[in-house]
Formats: C-alpha cells, structure tokens, sequence
C-alpha cells in the first residue's frame, strides 16, 4: 500500500506563500479534539511514510476524521502530521517551518502551512475520492538544509 519514493532534486513545490503566517483556528480545535497525542511518540499504525533526506528522517502519520468532520459540517477527512527527526540521533527537529501539498487523483491541490503540534507538524487534508494522492511536503529547519519529501498515497 506505500509504493514509495523520494525525490531529492524535484522541485515541484512551488512554494510562495509565507510559512506558518496564518491561524489555525479551526485545526487547534481540531486537533484537540482528537483523542491522540501526536509527536511524542508515532503511532505505528498510522504511519505511512517514511523517509531520509540531508540526515533528516521524515514520518508521516495519518489519520481519518471524516465522521467527526462531518458532525461539524467539514470537509477535510484526515489529520496528517509530520515529524522530522535527527537520523542519527533521533532528536525531534521543532525548529523551523513545514508546508504540505497534496495533488488529488484528478489534479486538485491542497496547499497547507503545516501548525506544529508537539514534536511535530499538522494539517487537516481532504483526501475524499479513491485514488493516488501525491504528497509533497517540504522543512526549512531553522538551521541546516531544507528537506523535501513526496510520495504517493492511494486511497481505496
Ligand atoms: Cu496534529
């Protein structure tokens, strides 16, 4: 379920708009609604990527929301959070900036400033229809290299 890949070189995130510089009002009730603790520890089952780019490890969780979205008139159906990581030594990596872009299977893009949540960085996404999901997701670490991961995620 997680043919996966990392392209080190694309740069296909286009990326203009100034991270985290916005509010996320609606993801913090969100998010605290949820009954999980992100970022300190990932939940194996919700992983689904992960990856190394310049030293950095890169896990990506996902979550469904959909009922409870529903319940509150929403769309977005998933929670996804990412931690970056010292590869080494597995230090958390809080410092920095991360955004998100999710191109659907027919061609839509989400666009999201990822809010940090813990040890990592969130978002609710809408991932509605079946389908290959491309993910890209790129951290500019306040020191060191920015890092850019994607990869595919089917929804069945
Ligand atoms: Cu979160």
């Amino acid at each position: 379920m997680k043919k996966l890949t990392l392209l080190l070189t694309a740069a296909t995130l286009a990326i203009s708009a100034p991270l985290m510089a916005m509010d996320h009002d609606s993801m913090k009730m969100d998010h605290g609604s949820m009954k999980m603790d992100h970022g300190s520890m990932a939940d194996m089952d919700n992983v689904i990527h992960t990856g190394v780019v310049n030293g950095v490890k890169a896990t990506f969780e996902l979550y469904d929301i959909k009922a409870k979205m529903e319940k509150m008139g929403m769309k977005e159906t998933n929670h996804m959070m990412v931690m970056f990581t010292d590869a080494k030594t597995g230090k958390p990596l809080v410092e920095g900036e991360a955004m998100l872009k999710i191109v659907a299977p027919d061609k839509t893009e989400q666009v999201k400033n990822l809010m940090r949540m813990g040890n990592g960085f969130g978002s609710d996404v809408t991932l509605a229809k079946p389908g290959k999901y491309g993910v890209m997701c790129k951290f500019k670490p306040k020191t060191g290299k920015d890092i850019q991961a994607k990869f595919w995620y089917t929804v069945k």
